[in-house]
């Protein structure tokens, strides 16, 4: 299932508490202060991975809580760190602080990593806090409370072209024509309804195409599938406009900005690559 946008709850992981502890040992009378440090607690790690390609998986979870660090020990034994909780991600995946609606981060190359929320530091036993004055105190701190927060998820695909145009235009029989992609292809509008990514070789030459589902006029009032799908071609480089021109539709059917006139390859429902957007 595609899923290019999601909210999620995100809490990183509470440091663990101090301990308060002396040290009692055989042959050794009055050992002193032993108490260890808490473990830091996880943090919540957001990583580009381009073996994803949509949020469903993070999707099946509203919330997402990394785990906390444990407690201090005796004998100065410092508490077991929390463990980071890695969430993949396609790349192309913008976060977004959702309460503000501020772009935090944008996941562009694969392998890319960035700590939304940081764990809480564990906090010190009474073994620090020994002074001088003070050989045997019996204060220690508490563990600090990890970061939270709402975030959203927005994918935007990573494509060198997107294919957009009207419905029924030929969109997808390009795609599966120039690439190994293979999305539904039929006579009725709306086939597909969701984008679809392929990899182009030509000659030594290698790109990426996206195919948008189709978008008609009045798309922006919610006509047809809507707009929804239109950030997908944001970030290409290039959009083929990809026009009907079979001698059946009067005329190139083009409703989109960049009107432009299709040639027929054969006869019938020939789509037809117009003129492009060259940002
Ligand atoms: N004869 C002929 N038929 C074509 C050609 N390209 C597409 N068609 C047919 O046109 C119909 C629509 O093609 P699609 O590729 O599904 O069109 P689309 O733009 O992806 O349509 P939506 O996904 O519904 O927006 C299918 O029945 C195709 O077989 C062509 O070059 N020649
Ligand atoms: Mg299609």
């Amino acid at each position: 299932m595609f899923v290019d946008r999601v909210t999620l709850k995100i809490r990183a992981g509470r440091g663990g508490d101090g301990a308060i502890s002396f040290l009692r040992e055989k042959y050794v009378p009055r050992g002193g202060p032993a108490g260890g440090t808490g473990g830091d607690g996880g943090s919540v790690i957001l990583r580009a991975s381009e073996h994803k390609k949509t949020l469903y998986d993070v999707s099946l979870k509203r919330s997402y809580e990394a785990p906390s660090g444990q407690p201090g020990r005796k004998k100065n034994q410092s508490g077991q760190k929390g463990g980071d909780l890695i969430l993949d991600l396609p790349v192309g995946t913008q976060v977004f602080d959702h309460l503000r609606n501020v772009l935090m981060t944008d996941l562009v190359v694969d392998g890319q990593e960035v700590v939304i929320v940081r764990g809480g530091r564990g906090g010190r036993g009474n073994a620090s806090f020994a002074t001088s004055e003070n050989q045997a105190p019996r204060v220690a701190e508490k563990g600090e409370e990890g970061e939270a927060g709402e975030i959203r998820l927005e994918l935007k695909l990573i494509a060198d072209a997107g294919i957009s145009g009207l419905p029924n235009a030929g969109k997808s029989t390009l795609l599966s024509v120039v690439s190994a992609a293979r999305p539904q292809i039929a006579d009725y509008p709306f086939t597909t309804l969701r984008p679809y990514l392929g990899v182009v070789d030509h000659r030594s030459f290698r790109f990426i195409m996206v195919d948008i589902p189709g978008i008609i006029e009045g798309a922006s009032e919610g006509a047809g599938l809507g707009f929804e799908f239109l950030r997908h071609v944001e970030r290409t480089r290039l959009i083929l406009h990809c026009v009907d021109c079979s001698p059946l539709t009067p005329g190139c059917r083009c409703s989109l900005p960049g009107k432009t006139s299709g040639r027929n390859r054969s006869c019938g429902c020939v789509p037809g690559i117009g003129n492009v957007d060259v940002p």
